[in-house]
């Protein structure tokens, strides 16, 4: 891929690890920004980054700063994206604009992808996915998520998708643009806050080293683009936060939230009706997601 290097900028302990080919792990900042409140949202970057060491990997957490995709970010940073009001929260649309103002920006898995595409990082960990929204025959609200997993070679850790979205649409686009689902240890596709969701996947991996033989075959044979592996929350963390999920949409459509504002106005609501308890498991899956994903990338580097 050719691009202009000055607008990528990679942090010198990653590069080397590229450079060497030893494991590296991406992850995104939206989630930083826009989808937890302070200081949960810090401890939570600061710990995951932690996680990603402890398997022997080097974490990278990609952002968009002073007009450049940052691929590495210090507790800086870390601290600016978790506290500064009005961080743009950037998927591809968005990175023209946010690049030439030299504006922080927070990427979704969408911009995030771009960073890890750009770079050559093969493993990406984050909580949940974009996709499908319900009622996408009106709002036609789909997650550029999807398209962009399509387009990068890189393997996505995810706790499925939360049923804001419509699980089964989401699945059938996926299908579609030929990205490999993957249910870790699970034959359902798990639904983030729950670790089922009566929705059923093809495929399955009970093994980083399973998961690694399976990139390894697909890029292999250069058929291009995502896999997505779905591990489901740590059953001790686990809930079904249906109730307050119909809750929020409800409150969403009767206020008119829309377009990039909804993800994380569902978010904020959904941690309000249930007392902190929706906050809690996005911390604990997302913890589990940066350690199976790290290990992923150990055994990937390792073939
Ligand atoms: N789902 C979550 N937490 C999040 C997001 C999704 O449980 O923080 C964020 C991710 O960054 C994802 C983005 O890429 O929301 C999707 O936003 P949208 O639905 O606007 O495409
Ligand atoms: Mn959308």
């Amino acid at each position: 891929m050719s691009f202009d290097a000055s607008l990528v900028r990679v942090l010198p302990e990653i590069r080397e690890a590229l450079s060497e080919g030893r494991p590296v792990v991406a992850l995104e900042s939206t989630i930083v920004a826009h989808g937890m409140p302070y200081p949960a949202n810090v401890e939570m970057a600061e710990s995951v980054e932690s996680i990603v060491r402890e398997e022997g990997a080097v974490p990278a957490t990609i952002a968009v700063v002073d007009g450049a995709i940052q691929v590495g970010c210090d507790s800086n940073v870390l601290e600016r994206l978790a506290t500064e009001p009005g961080v743009a929260k950037v998927s591809r649309r968005d990175m023209p604009v946010v690049l030439a103002q030299g504006s922080l920006g927070a990427t979704t898995v969408s911009g995030t992808l771009i960073g890890a595409g750009l770079t050559g990082i093969s493993v990406f960990v984050t909580g949940g996915i974009g996709g499908v929204h319900r009622g996408v025959a009106e709002t036609w609200d789909v997650s550029a998520d999807l398209d962009e997993l399509a387009r990068h070679d890189v393997a996505v850790v995810s706790a499925g998708a939360k049923s804001i979205l419509d699980l089964p649409k989401t699945l059938e686009v996926l299908e579609t643009k030929g990205i490999t689902v993957l249910g870790f240890g699970t034959d359902e596709f798990p639904a983030f806050f729950a670790p089922s969701s009566g929705v059923k996947l093809v495929h399955r991996a009970d093994s980083p080293g399973q998961v690694a033989s399976m990139l390894k075959a697909k890029w292999g044979l250069g058929l291009e683009g995502g896999v997505l592996v779905a591990n489901p929350v740590p059953e001790e963390f686990g809930f079904d936060a249906t109730p307050a999920i119909e809750k929020a949409l409800v409150e969403a459509g009767r206020r008119g939230i829309e377009g990039k504002a909804l993800t994380p106005f569902l978010l904020k609501r959904i941690a309000d009706v249930t007392g902190g308890q929706s906050l809690a498991a996005n911390v604990a899956l997302v913890k589990n997601n940066a350690r199976i994903g790290a290990q992923i990338a150990v055994a990937y580097a390792a073939l």
